[in-house]
């Protein structure tokens, strides 16, 4: 009978599958665990943006050895891309539609770690030039605080990352946008020195890595025994080992479960959240001697950018008479010196185009001919930076269009206007008021014509009265 042995063997392959091991030889407030996937909440918080004043962040820049032979898991597998310290570990401040350049050189010399038992003390100075890289990761500076995901009962400030990069030697690598993540997204894994689960991690996340499919980059932080490491991962609360936190802790994947989508789900989580607009650059270049020398480039892209004011009260003529062009002009400021288009509502169903720009504070004029009747005029301004922020519709300015050929006042065009021109024109009759009303062929002067015109319009369904 050999099927009890073989249950009891999937048994105990469950217990270690589901339940947290407690294994904490060497920190007594951290436990070893394996995966329990369903840990991962899908709610999670974006980091709050800011498009006033600087651009604040942590830049970090990981020195990695690609396949380090310092240490190894229990698997005696050697680490894929363990972090050895930080090239560069400092706050930015960096203006609306700024840039930064910021330099340094890394002597592997100059960095120690010490065995678990005690045993030596080790520097980077052997570092191989073909073996090193750096990934570089902007922390932004305003923290989702007591962050606590997961486990719960861990809480952190979540510092949460707006772009990461990666360079190889020589080689200069950029922050992208593919897979359709709004940045690439950074992964760093705690693990240890004698830890059980950790191997299963690494295992999916060499995969993924190989894959190619996910825009990541992923960072062993060997926080037992480089103390580099363990400064990081020990900002994180660390609860658990193995746990790999995406994005200064966006997500957060303790254990080592052996499906993939225990990673990507968070990185792809992580991976779509609004970020700030920053462009992150870095370049790597072997000095010689254990030295590096890291160069990173930022572009603030962040802009404030304030709409023109609303205009004063468009100026124009309160009367008039249908058919005439009438000049109305209006004018605004723009809080940042931004050139100003103008567009205008005429009140009788017509809005003109953008009429400009014009200079801050300059008065922008349009014109427009009425058809009889009472209008309220007002108008509306944009700004040229970028598509244009606009203001709100100022208040109107009225203006009442009175009938052009319409003359003697009963409201009708009829013969009787007629004969009140031929008065005006041959009699010294009545004088039109205003004048311009007496002009129903709109041909700038009242005669004969404009009598002949309304007798047309009303006897022979000429044209009405008007400008054409
Ligand atoms: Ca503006
Ligand atoms: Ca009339
Ligand atoms: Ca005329």
């Amino acid at each position: 009978m050999r099927a009890r042995p073989i249950l009891c063997l999937i048994f105990v392959l469950c217990i270690v599958m589901f339940y947290p091991v407690t294994a904490a030889e060497q920190s007594a407030a951290l436990l070893e665990t394996n995966a329990s996937t369903d840990q991962i909440s899908p709610e999670k918080p974006d980091q709050p943006l800011s498009t006033v004043g600087n651009y604040n962040a942590t830049l970090r820049v990981y020195v990695i050895e690609k396949l380090t032979y310092r240490w190894w898991d229990n698997l005696s597998n050697w680490y894929r891309n363990a972090m050895l310290s930080f090239a560069i570990d400092s706050a930015i401040s960096i203006p609306l539609e700024g840039t930064a350049s910021i330099t340094a050189t890394w002597n592997g010399n100059d960095h120690t770690y010490t065995n678990d038992d005690g045993t030596g003390s080790y520097t980077f100075g052997n570092i191989v030039e073909s073996n090193i890289m750096v990934v570089a990761a902007l922390f932004n500076a305003d923290p989702i605080t007591s962050y606590s995901d997961d486990p719960p009962g861990s809480p952190f400030n979540a510092y949460l990352i707006d772009a990461s990069a990666a360079a190889d030697m020589g080689e200069t690598g950029s922050d992208n946008t593919s897979g359709g993540y709004t940045h690439t997204v950074l992964l760093e894994k705690a693990t240890r020195v004698g830890c059980s689960n950790c191997p299963t991690t690494a295992a999916v996340l060499n995969y993924l890595e190989e894959l190619g499919t996910y825009n990541f980059h992923y960072v062993s932080m060997v926080y037992q025994p480089n103390p580099a490491a363990r400064s990081q991962v020990y900002s994180y609360n660390l609860a658990a080992v193995p746990t790999c936190y995406i994005d200064g802790g966006h997500g957060v994947a303790i254990g080592g479960s052996y499906e993939s989508d225990y990673y990507t789900d968070p990185m792809d989580a992580a991976g779509h959240r609004e970020v700030a607009d920053v462009d992150l650059e870095v370049s790597l270049t072997w000095l010689g001697n254990a030295t590096i020398q890291v160069d990173v480039e930022i572009a603030n892209h962040q802009f404030y950018n304030s709409a023109p004011d609303i205009p004063a009260t468009p100026a124009g003529p309160a009367t008039g008479v249908s058919g005439s062009s009438y000049e109305f002009t209006a004018s605004t400021t723009d809080l940042d010196g931004h050139q100003i288009y103008y567009r205008w509502d005429w009140g009788d169903g017509e809005i003109s185009d953008w009429v400009g720009p014009y200079a801050s504070g300059a008065t922008g004029a349009a014109s427009h001919a009425f058809p009889a009747g009472d209008f309220d005029v007002k108008v509306q301004a944009k700004d040229d930076y970028g598509d244009g922020d606009e203001s709100d519709w100022s208040t109107v300015s009225s203006i009442s269009l009175l009938q052009r050929g319409e003359v003697n006042g009963d409201g009708n065009i009829n013969v009787g206007d007629a004969v009140y021109l031929i008065n005006y024109v041959f009699k010294s009759g009545e004088t039109p008021e205003p004048l311009d009303r007496g002009d129903a062929n709109c041909d700038l002067s009242v005669n004969v014509g404009d009598a002949v015109w309304v007798i047309n319009y009303v006897f022979k369904s000429g044209s009405a009265p008007g400008c054409y």
